[in-house]
């Protein structure tokens, strides 16, 4: 087998987490007094900006937002929204996305090591692995790179090139499972080939450099669709479609 690693995305990739993440900060914002609200169609935009406290400070500069809160004040409201957002995880307010599971456990039955790329925050992740596969939840991966581990988050390649130092492997022995033109760009800039499954607030354009566009990963009773480039899933992503392409 070609294929040494898989490298998955958490944010929308892992689980339909940004509806979330939303609530999160507006409880946030609501809890320091501030004013601001951000909605669907608004959070969609910001989420050009990865990282949350990036998207704070970018919300202030770009769209005008007072009070102009200084980088130490971001970090506090941030931390609140953490809270909030790992509070919520832990009492189950999201769930893996279809095929998650069923391919993390094909991975591990084969010996085949797992990573994690993410620009959110490492609490947040861990929240996330801990609600979903228990308290050995994080044991399962090979090595998580998260939130502030690189200084230049998501489109640009830190973190996965982080990942593939840590693994001792080059892009070209590995796959990453994304969502986003960002995540897209930071993975082909690594040089990893990359599956997108569309999700929520992840868009349904700039994914032409993608292997494959899928709607999700797929179960035996919830099938999955091809909807841009290679048809390799037949209703179901796999380890052996996965080295298959390469
Ligand atoms: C998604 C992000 C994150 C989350 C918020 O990351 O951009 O910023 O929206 O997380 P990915 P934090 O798709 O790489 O998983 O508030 O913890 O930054």
């Amino acid at each position: 087998m070609s294929l040494r690693a898989l490298i998955f995305d958490v944010d929308g990739t892992l689980a339909e987490t940004e509806e979330l993440h939303r609530t999160s900060f507006n409880e946030a914002f609501a809890q320091a007094g501030l004013s601001w609200t951000w909605d669907r169609p608004l959070y969609g935009e910001l989420l050009e900006v990865t990282g949350g406290k990036e998207r704070i400070t970018s919300f202030i500069e770009r769209h005008g937002a007072t009070p102009a809160l200084d980088q130490q004040a971001i970090a506090r409201l941030h931390q609140n929204k953490t809270s909030l957002y790992t509070g919520a995880v832990a009492r189950g307010a999201v769930s893996l996305r279809p095929g998650v599971r069923r391919l993390l456990t094909e991975a591990r039955q084969i010996g085949l090591p797992v990573a994690i790329a993410t620009t959110t925050s490492r609490e947040s992740v861990n929240a996330l692995l801990h609600a979903s596969f228990g308290p050995d939840g994080l044991d399962q991966f090979a090595f998580i790179a998260a939130g502030d581990s690189v200084p230049r988050k998501k489109p640009a390649p830190d973190i996965y090139d982080l990942v593939l130092q840590r693994l001792g492997l080059a892009g070209r022995d590995v796959i990453a499972i994304e969502d986003t033109p960002n995540g897209l760009r930071a993975a082909r800039g690594a040089g990893i080939d990359v599956i997108i499954t569309r999700s929520l607030f992840g868009g349904e354009v700039g994914f032409e450099e993608a292997l494959t566009v899928l709607d999700h990963l797929g179960d035996p009773s919830n099938p999955c669709r091809t909807l841009q480039g290679r048809n390799i899933a037949n209703g179901m992503l796999t380890i052996a479609a996965l080295d298959g392409i390469r």
